[in-house]
């Protein structure tokens, strides 16, 4: 056997021995070892892209959905650079990818042989951990060293403490493809126990106590973990629970939908400011929530890996990997306001929305209320996420999901593509229109590929509809040009090229209807920048209004 194939096969074998079980590859012929290993092991559910960007954001989305890592592979060269961006989103919003990127040979780097680049610790501070692999040779103790190596490389990539990506630069030596011949110098297989090692870093846990309170308030974020347990505790204590979407907390008695706005007027941020606010994950959708938050008496953050803790308004007074909320007598008063103002708040925006036929935030609560229970529904950044947060009504069992960690609007189709794919059940996406043409290499599928059941809603309304509400739309020439970036572009053709079904929505009431089907799939609703403004001008007047009543 040659060592490249050598090499490949046990790095695949202990791979999956770790509990990986998707492998994502774009074609190249430097990665073939890899490729073709993870081709021939039936353990693997392999997923070909063309696209090493959206080969890279469909492991995302896997690895996101399904919280286990997946190995990513590519070829030498600019193949590895594409990577990037789906490295960064990892590495901030605490995804384990194995990043696998094939390399030539030391002898021929640095002399301009064809495609090859300095892949050395490419991503930078990106990862949690990179090693360079070294060219494989025939001679006893490599099996120990690559297994011993993938194992380390997947418990970094898990955590604890810190999930994330990791990087392992792979260099063959030709030979690439198998020969053939089945002998190596030593067996190639693990040990007997199933696996090299697996060595599991027990995190320290201790659980701040806090002292009873009557006014405390549970926030929840992007990332956030044990979010159940807490929204329980909250529950018990009398708390308000503020969830974004994609936190996993709107649901129940307590929870607060309307926080956006309820905080974005002074005089309520003003009455109810907390004793004590505990925050899950990173909260940073709502400018007033992060307002409010810096007023806090007392902010409480909540981090299971404590190298890294979310504390965008530097407002944190104590971090803590757990914390016991504990029950306070007579906090019903606290709570009780906050459900008020909550449920005028709510019917002050849904009387806006409901009369506002198909507009972005109506399209965002509709969609967020009609979904399956057992749905996923992964949000685009910009204006979906942001309708949901303001829209949404607390409901359970849908999941919401969406990049928080960089809010890119790439790789946005391909990652909700791999989270349908980690998904047992439907799986939606709410994305804007640029979003959506920024990642149509992702609606690429090859006829052999898993495919995923995705509806893909699109909001169309020509360009970056988020910047009509900064202050740079008042800048009417250059506005329209450098900010909202018409394009034209018909999205009929964009899903026949890629032969997917396709739907256009003009009321709300068309919503359900359109969603039906499986497999991947388009759904279109046209909006107007404009006007979307000014619907958003209109809730937060209609809620001031209505608490002013
Ligand atoms: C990769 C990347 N490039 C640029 C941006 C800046 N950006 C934020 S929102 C946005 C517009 C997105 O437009 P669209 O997807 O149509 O959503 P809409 O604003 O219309 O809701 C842009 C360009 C970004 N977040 N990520
Ligand atoms: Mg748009």
């Amino acid at each position: 056997m040659n060592p490249a194939t050598a090499l490949a096969t046990v790095l695949i074998d202990e791979l999956v021995r770790c509990g990986v079980t998707d492998v994502v590859l774009a074609p190249g012929s430097r990665s073939a070892p890899l490729a073709l290993a993870a081709h021939a092991d039936s353990r693997v559910r392999l997923h070909v892209r063309v696209d090493e960007r959206s080969a890279s954001f469909v492991a995302l989305g896997l690895a996101k959905r399904s919280e286990r890592p997946v190995a990513l592979v590519c070829t030498s060269g600019t193949a590895a650079a594409n990577f990037h961006p789906a490295v960064i989103e990892a590495s901030e919003s605490g995804v384990p990818l194995l990043v696998l990127t094939a390399d030539r040979p030391p002898e021929l780097r640095g002399t301009g042989a064809n495609q090859t680049i300095d892949q050395i610790k490419l991503y930078g501070s990106a990862v949690r951990w990179f090693a360079e692999v070294g060219v494989p040779e025939d001679r006893p103790g490599q099996v120990a060293y690559w297994r011993s190596l993938v194992c380390r490389a997947c418990q970094r990539a898990s955590g604890p403490p810190d999930p994330g990506p990791v990087h392992l630069n792979v260099a063959f030596r030709e030979p690439l493809i198998p020969d053939g011949d089945a002998s190596w110098c030593e067996s190639l297989d693990g040990d007997a126990s199933g696996s090299w090692f697996r060595a599991r870093v027990a995190p320290p846990s201790a659980a701040l106590h806090i002292p009873p309170t009557r006014r405390g308030v549970l926030v929840v974020g992007d990332g956030a973990a044990n979010v159940r347990r807490y929204v329980a505790a909250a529950g018990m204590a009398g708390w308000p629970v503020l969830s974004e979407p994609n936190g996993g907390g709107r649901y129940g008695d307590h929870a607060v939908s309307a926080y956006h706005f309820l905080l974005g007027d002074q005089e309520f941020a003003d009455a109810h400011r907390p004793d004590v606010v505990v925050t899950l994950g990173r909260p940073g959708l709502s400018r007033p929530l992060l307002s409010w938050l810096r007023r806090a008496e007392e902010h409480i953050v909540v981090a299971p890996d404590l190298t890294r803790w979310p504390d965008p308004t530097r407002s944190a007074t104590q971090v803590a990997q757990a914390v016991e909320i504990p029950i306070a007598a007579g906090g019903d008063a606290w709570l009780r306001a906050w459900r008020h103002a909550d449920h005028v708040a709510r019917e002050a925006i849904d009387a806006v929305l409901d009369s506002s036929g198909l507009t972005e935030p109506r399209l965002a609560r509709d969609l967020a209320e009609v979904l399956p229970n057992g749905s996923l529904l992964f949000c685009g950044s910009s204006m979906p996420i942001r309708d949901l947060d303001q829209a949404m009504r607390p409901r359970r069992g849908l999941r919401l999901m969406a990049n928080r960690g960089a809010s890119g609007i790439d790789g946005l189709v391909s990652t909700a593509v791999g989270a349908a794919l980690a998904h047992n059940g439907p799986s939606y996406a709410l994305i804007g229109d640029l979003t959506l043409l920024h990642d149509q290499n992702g609606l690429i599928l090859g006829p052999r590929e898993p495919r995923p059941d995705l509806c893909l809603v699109v909001v169309n309304n020509d360009g970056g509809g988020i910047f009509s509400l900064l202050p740079q739309a008042a800048l009417e020439d250059p506005f329209e040009r450098v900010f909202g970036t018409p394009h034209g572009v018909d999205l009929g053709y964009l899903a026949a090229a890629s032969g997917l079904p396709y739907t256009v929505v003009q009321e709300t009431e068309e919503l359900s209807k359109a969603l039906k089907g499986d497999g991947l799939r388009l759904v279109e609703a046209r909006t107007d920048r404009a006007r979307n403004a000014a619907v958003h001008v209109a809730m937060r007047e209609a809620v001031r209004a209505a608490m002013r009543d």
